[in-house]
């Protein structure tokens, strides 16, 4: 077998990634509370302990500092059981993960996400363009091995019911799977 990481984990580490509003930190939530995985919240992790070189006003967001970032989170993914909440999925090395998840919307829906979220128009234009040109799909496919990419439709709450269910159903197995 030619798995790409030769993990030893007993749990796996999972990246949630997607454009913003497409349901990753709801959709963590409810996994980690399903299960045993514990859930890493990185842009609040960003902002709390300061992992960013400053605030870019035209684009409305923190410069992330990628090496402090994966400086704080290496002894952490080393644990295992993990279930990472981040836009962006080029930052960590491929190692951290077992399991990569994209979750998309319709530009509708993810429309009227970021206008509850009182984001400035501009800054809603960019994340609709970033969906529709599905940079962070691309980003992923780009940064990870094709087999444990998924990208899963996040619309309704029944998609996010079944998409959680998926998941915590691939965790199971994959704790069967890798029993010390
Ligand atoms: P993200 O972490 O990707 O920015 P979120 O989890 O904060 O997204 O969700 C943004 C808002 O949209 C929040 O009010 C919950 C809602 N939402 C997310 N996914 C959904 C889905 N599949 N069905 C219904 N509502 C959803």
């Amino acid at each position: 077998d030619t798995l790409p990481s030769t993990t030893n984990r007993t749990q796996p580490n999972i990246l949630v990634t997607g454009t913003p509003g497409t349901g990753k930190t709801t959709t963590c939530e409810m996994i980690a509370d399903a299960t045993s995985l514990q859930h890493i919240d990185v842009s609040r992790l960003v902002k709390e302990k300061g992992l960013h070189e400053g605030y870019n006003e035209e684009f409305d967001t923190f410069i992330l500092d990628d090496e402090k970032l994966c400086d704080e989170l290496e002894d952490v993914m080393e644990e295992g059981g993990k279930i990472v909440d981040f836009h962006s999925c080029e930052v960590f090395p491929e190692r951290w993960f077992d399991l990569v998840i994209v979750l998309r919307a319709d530009n509708g829906v993810l429309y009227g996400r970021l206008e509850q979220r009182n984001y400035a128009p501009k800054k809603i234009t960019e994340n609709i363009e970033c969906e529709i040109m599905q940079v962070v799909l691309e980003e992923a496919r780009d940064s990870y091995a094709e087999e444990i990419v998924v990208e899963l439709p996040s619309n309704t709450a029944d998609e996010m019911e079944s998409n959680v269910q998926r998941v915590v159903q691939w965790i199971e197995l994959f704790k069967e799977n890798h029993r010390e």
